[in-house]
């Protein structure tokens, strides 16, 4: 077994294996089954490129040979930054095929996210595209290998320059002759919004994780007919499984991959390919509403418009199907394991005002008080959850693990719910300090330990700002330690100290002192209250 990874007790894995939940087949093996039902099918589409799920199986033979002859073993690390491409489906299933596991890092990460993840995971390789979206990755590789001794690669999608070219590894298949993965092993190491601090490291296996693949593709009525269009970030969970790309190859459906996700790009793409589902974070849902309204577009192809990742507000929810024509579908997910969807056929008030219930009867569901207690239903609380798709610790974390885990073994998830009598679920706040910037997650502490690195900076607490777009921003509250700083001169450091964009503060304000609460900590409601009364800059 990997080390540092927490398996469930073995009467919880016996009993999700009798029930059914785990139906004991790895990435790999499912690929090669769709591959011999479907193998004409489109499989993939992008740009001009097109796979059918027989030229997907072999590529990703040869690919993983080519891996395999780079010395790339079962439990191997290697980090993934690849955008919405082919080259991102392929190399996921060729590691998942060789037991070697996808670190799944996002497009926007920088230095700082991706040294970490390289040092923290020690991770053999880096896989990244040339350029996108106007930056140079081969740049960033080579600075996080100068610091990473443990990353002997760096493969690139593109023009790759010094590095290994990923289109060089694709070779003749061979027989794999080493340790081969079985369904309880971990397929990959997801990344955890992260609240304390760093993001911590999600261990996936291929029994739980294809098993939320079959839930979410029975509850959003996927079939071989089915067109997905992602257009967010693919290494994302919700893209990449809810049901997203690979719900939609488990069910023989399409997959559109899309770099872009304006409605000049995406609209064009709907119509092309007839896509029936797809899903969006509430700020780009509400560009798309807009968008369609002005333009009197009709997305007629589209069955299902799926929103999720952040809040989304009753009001725009309500927009949906007479702006769209099509079924709204909240998600409330989390890449720790938990997953709920409204069903298609949930009555319009459920739909709009509910982020759906569990996808499997399995998922227990608790709401509780701040000692633990279930609250009266209806209440708000805490949600707790445990399941057969739900981690029991994060990689390598022992110690987080015994705050984020009860003793017996429902995650704490940081959010504040209540239960509808229906068992739905309503996301009425957080307790974790984490900013929701429309779906991109930014755990405070992270941002606060690179503000007081600066010596300029004597204290500093992130804090959410409310914000019709996004949901939420986030203000970061600075005392000086001497003269006041320019705003502009704390967005400009962290930036250069590589933090991915959507982590930079939108606001910063410099104070004397901070408000305490009661105990003498920080008292984050306080600085939030400061806020509304302050004028917006
Ligand atoms: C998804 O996953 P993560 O890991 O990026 O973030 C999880 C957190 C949740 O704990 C919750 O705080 C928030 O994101 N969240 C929502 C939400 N969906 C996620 N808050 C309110 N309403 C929603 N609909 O974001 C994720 C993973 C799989 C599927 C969908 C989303």
């Amino acid at each position: 077994m990997l080390p540092g990874y927490q398996a469930w007790p073995e009467e919880f894995a016996e009993f999700y294996r009798q029930e059914g939940c785990w139906e004991g087949i790895t990435f790999g093996e499912m690929l090669r089954q769709r591959a011999d039902v479907y193998g004409n099918r489109t499989a993939i589409i992008s740009g001009g490129e097109q796979l059918t799920y027989a030229e997907l199986d072999t590529r990703v033979n040869r690919l993983a040979a080519g891996l395999y002859a780079k010395g790339i073993r079962k439990y191997d690390r290697v980090i993934v930054q690849l955008p919405n491409m082919p080259a991102f489906v392929e190399v996921i299933f060729a590691l998942f095929r060789l037991g070697a596991l996808p670190v799944f890092a996002l497009p926007l990460h920088r230095k700082s996210e991706i040294e970490y993840f390289a040092r923290f995971s020690e991770a053999v390789a880096y896989l990244i595209p040339d350029q996108d979206g106007g930056f140079d990755y081969r740049k960033l590789a080579a600075e996080v290998q100068a610091e990473v001794p443990s990353l002997r690669h760096i493969i690139v999608a593109g023009e790759a320059g010094a590095f290994t070219k990923l289109e060089d590894l694709y070779i003749d298949p061979v027989q794999l002759k080493d340790d081969q993965p079985v369904s309880s092993d971990v397929a990959f190491l997801q990344l955890s919004g992260g609240s304390t601090g760093l993001s911590k490291m999600i261990p996936r296996t291929h029994d739980d994780y294809i098993y939320s693949l079959r839930r979410s593709v029975e509850v959003c009525g996927l079939s071989p007919e089915s067109v997905y269009l992602a257009v967010l970030p693919a290494a994302h969970n919700y893209p990449l499984s809810s049901p997203g790309i690979l719900g939609t190859l488990y069910a023989g459906g399409t997959v559109v991959l899309s770099r872009g996700s304006s409605p000049d790009e995406a609209f064009p793409l709907m119509k092309e390919h007839q896509v029936t589902i797809t899903a969006l974070v509430p700020p780009l849902a509400l560009i798309w509403l807009n968008a369609a309204a002005a333009r009197g577009t009709k997305l007629t192809s589209l069955k299902v418009l799926q929103v999720g990742g952040a809040k989304f507000s009753a009001e725009v929810a309500g927009r949906v199907r007479p702006v769209l024509g099509c079924t709204l579908q909240q998600v409330f997910g989390m890449a720790e394991g938990l997953v709920n969807y409204t069903r298609l056929d949930d009555p319009e008030h459920i739909i709009i005002n509910t982020q759906g219930k569990p996808m499997s009867p399995y998922d227990e569901v608790k709401i509780v008080d701040d000692e633990d207690i279930e609250v009266e239903l209806g209440q708000s609380g805490h949600l707790l959850t445990r399941g057969p798709y739900t981690i029991r610790g994060y990689y390598k974390a022992e110690e987080h693990n015994a705050r984020s885990f009860t003793t017996d073994g429902f995650y704490r998830t940081g959010d504040i719910a209540s239960l509808t009598p229906e068992g739905y679920l309503i996301v009425e706040g957080r307790a974790k300090d984490q900013i929701n910037r429309g779906g991109d997650k930014v755990a405070a502490e992270e941002v606060e330990n690179h503000l007081l690195a600066h010596p300029g900076v004597h204290d500093a607490a992130l804090v959410s700002m409310p914000d019709e777009y996004l949901g939420e921003r986030s203000c970061a509250f600075i005392v000086p330690s001497g003269e006041t700083l320019a705003a502009a001169e704390i967005k400009s450091y962290l930036r250069s100290r590589g933090l991915a964009s959507y982590k930079i503060p939108d606001r910063v304000e410099f104070v004397q002192s901070f408000p305490k609460t009661g105990v003498g900590k920080v008292s984050k409601k306080a600085l939030r209250e400061m806020l509304t009364m302050k004028q917006p800059i």
